[in-house]
């Protein structure tokens, strides 16, 4: 009998990444007409600065961002509920399209903004507490085409590099985060911005005194500073 590739996404095709990983990469999720008009939009969206500190010092994380969440997903941070901001039309629609596509189920989404090649993300795993022990991402990309790096946290370190185009989709699939993580190298000459948005299904926590879940003790912004 014939293997059933996992997810069922037409167009993608599974990256070979090697044990504990399970990623699909479809270049053109979206046409390039749709991707334009959310790029257009998602430039309309307000980012955060968000700061961290590295080694005692406190620095801009070097990219924006944007949170947007269905409701009653608050979450508690040093003692204040924090509301989401619900997704707009056009990121309820993408969702709908995605939960089709990949069979997954997502309620919230992290917007990155990177305004230039300069801005990037350090290396990490998606492992916070809030998301869960079965953790799937659908990473859609806009913009500017940035190449995106994994490796395995563990054996080696051989990686794999993928280019992410305009309107490409990167799906990571569990158990992916517990094994593998993942960067965005800075990349110089490109001038153009990139949005980058990862869809995620996100439970209650309840954070206590600012501490942090899993990645907020390792480090998202480790290395960045
Ligand atoms: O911008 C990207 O493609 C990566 C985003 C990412 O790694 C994250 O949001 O955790």
């Amino acid at each position: 009998m014939m293997a059933v590739p996992r997810p069922p996404l037409e167009g993608a095709a599974q990256l070979p990444c090697g044990v504990g990983a399970d990623v699909w990469h479809h270049p053109a999720f979206l046409s390039k007409a749709e991707a334009d008009a959310l790029l257009k939009h998602a430039e309309t969206w307000s980012y955060a600065q968000e700061r961290v500190r590295v080694f005692g010092r406190e620095h801009d994380v070097p990219r924006l961002t944007a949170w947007f969440a269905d409701a009653g997903l608050a979450y508690t941070y040093s003692g204040l509920a924090l509301s989401p901001t619900p997704l707009p039309p056009s990121l309820d629609q993408l969702r709908a399209r995605l939960q089709a596509a990949t069979r997954l189920t997502f309620n919230s989404v992290l917007a990155n903004r990177y305004r230039d090649g300069r801005d990037k993300m350090g290396w990490h795993a998606d492992d916070e507490l809030e998301l869960g022990d079965e953790i799937h991402i659908a990473s859609i990309s806009l913009g500017a085409s940035r190449t995106f790096r994994l490796r395995a946290k563990e054996g080696g370190r051989r990686g794999l590099d993928i280019e992410l185009a305009h309107g490409s989709l990167l799906v990571m699939r569990h158990p992916t985060q517990r094994h593998w993580e993942h960067c965005l190298p800075a990349r110089a000459g490109v001038r153009n911005p990139r949005v980058n948005l990862t869809f995620r299904r996100i439970f209650q926590v309840r954070r206590r005194n600012g501490q942090g879940g899993r990645r907020a003790a390792r480090g998202r912004g480790a290395g960045e500073g």
